[in-house]
């Protein structure tokens, strides 16, 4: 469904102009308003005629989350805090959080561009939404909050935590959509099963619009049936605004970028140069219309790749397709380079094991090794040793096969690995640096 039809379906031109003239403005606004980038710009020679093309974008320096770590809390905004009406944060592994900051044309931005992508995964002010997602400095809760709002659907604003009661309400308010992340999904659907629901009689969902972390597409089967929803990826980051960044439409074939209030780049991590488009790597984001916080180039770390033929959907806007890992989150285990998502399509292409895992590192002299925590099914038979054996050598050789990895494999007990409200922490890293 078509939210915004002109600005949706707009020609790669007319996208390009487009994007010349808005990052042209922004580059003299943020030049003239933060202090960080017109050092930035003075150093590299930038300003706003330096733009002529698309290409050109290359000549400008990246913003990393060390930028914003160095400018903690609001050095990087462009308003005063008078225009400044909400602040979010989001909180990584080390180090302080990464604040970002909203003026009223932002979140009224925010909401348009959240609005965009549910009506892509065909929600409508006839829909009950439930979202569990965190409400608070969390992007996910507010932001899909406000963006369903705008669609005109009825919203039950539920959270995350006490999974039980959520499904309570979902049952008892009829929900037809459910938004939160897709590991917490799974878990709702597990809690579920356990109450006695029958999620296809009990449950009326019909749509999952499902972020904020990595999933695979075996992932998407395993909720879709577990829930009786159809599920759909939606993509986002705080530093260039949080959720609606890019959604999945009906075609299920990518992710459809916001091109008219983002420029999206794949970048060799290494080299920082252009691949070619269809190639993986780092995806690198400029906001062109934020107010409060003009970022430019910002690198996500997300690995994914792009598209910009045009979709069956009828869409011009550029697609990524759903992120296979991050740079940071890469494992190099013995001389092989892996991402968790590998692991977990490899996990859930094996009957009896639940969609739950996690992945331990450890460091033995120089040399990194994985195990991998598997969840049985409660109907696996855990005395039989000889089965256990087997249906480890299974996982074992499977996952040889595909990654070309020689991984433990450890069962555990159904129900022991930790279920997540939020995003699910797939890697425990014990190694010490
Ligand atoms: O996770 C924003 C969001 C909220 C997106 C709700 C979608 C739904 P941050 O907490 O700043 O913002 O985390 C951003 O999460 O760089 C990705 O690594 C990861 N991520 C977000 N969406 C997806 C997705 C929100 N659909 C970081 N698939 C990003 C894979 C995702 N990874």
């Amino acid at each position: 469904m078509f939210w915004n039809k002109e600005k949706e379906t707009m020609s790669r031109k007319e996208i390009e102009n487009l994007q010349v003239e808005l990052l042209k403005e922004k580059i003299e606004y943020a030049y003239n308003n933060v202090p960080f980038y017109k050092k930035k710009f003075d150093e590299y020679g930038i300003n706003k005629s330096s733009i002529k093309t698309i290409e050109d974008i290359q000549k400008l320096p990246f913003t990393t989350k060390t930028d914003f770590r160095d400018n903690y809390p609001f050095g990087l905004f462009a308003t005063d805090m008078k225009k400044i009406v909400r602040i979010h944060s989001s909180s990584g592994t080390t180090g302080k959080p990464t604040v970002v900051g909203y003026t009223k044309n932002d979140l009224d931005v925010w909401s348009e561009l959240v609005a965009r992508i549910a009506s892509y995964a065909g929600v409508t002010d006839e829909d009950i939404v439930h979202i569990a997602f965190g409400y608070g400095l969390f992007t996910g809760g507010f932001g899909l909050h406000y963006g369903l709002e705008k669609i005109g659907a009825a919203i039950v604003p539920a959270s995350s935590g006490n999974t039980k009661k959520q499904i309570m309400l979902m049952k008892d308010y009829g929900a037809t959509v459910l938004v939160c992340t897709p590991s917490y999904a799974l878990h709702i659907a597990e809690v579920a099963q356990n109450e006695g629901l029958d999620v296809n009689k009990d449950l009326n969902l019909r749509i999952g619009m499902f972020g904020a972390e990595p999933w695979s597409n075996q992932m998407r089967e395993k909720i879709e049936q577990a829930l009786g929803v159809k599920a759909y990826d939606n993509y986002g980051l705080s530093e260039v605004m949080g959720p609606g960044v890019s959604g999945e439409c009906e075609a299920q074939d990518g992710m459809h970028i916001a091109e008219d209030h983002f420029i999206a780049e794949i970048i060799n991590p290494e080299t920082g140069r252009w691949v070619k488009e269809g190639e993986y790597g780092e995806l690198v984001i400029t906001p062109l219309t934020k107010e409060a916080l003009p970022v430019f180039r910002y690198r996500t770390r997300d690995i994914t790749k792009l598209t910009s033929k045009p979709c069956s959907c009828g869409r011009t806007l550029a697609r990524m397709y759903k992120p296979i890992g991050r740079t940071d989150d890469m494992l190099i285990i013995r001389g092989v380079n892996v991402f968790p998502s590998q692991i977990e399509e490899v996990l859930f292409s094996i009957d009896g094991i639940s969609p739950h895992y996690q992945i331990i590192i450890e460091r033995e002299g120089a040399l990194d090794t994985a195990t991998v925590l598997v969840e049985a099914n409660a109907n696996l038979f855990f005395d039989e040793m000889k089965k256990q054996r087997q249906f480890l050598d299974r996982i074992n050789y499977e996952l040889k096969t595909t990654l070309g990895l020689d991984v433990k494999v450890k069962l555990v007990e159904p129900h022991s690995i930790e279920r997540s409200e939020g995003k699910a922490k797939r890697i425990i890293d014990k190694r010490k640096f």
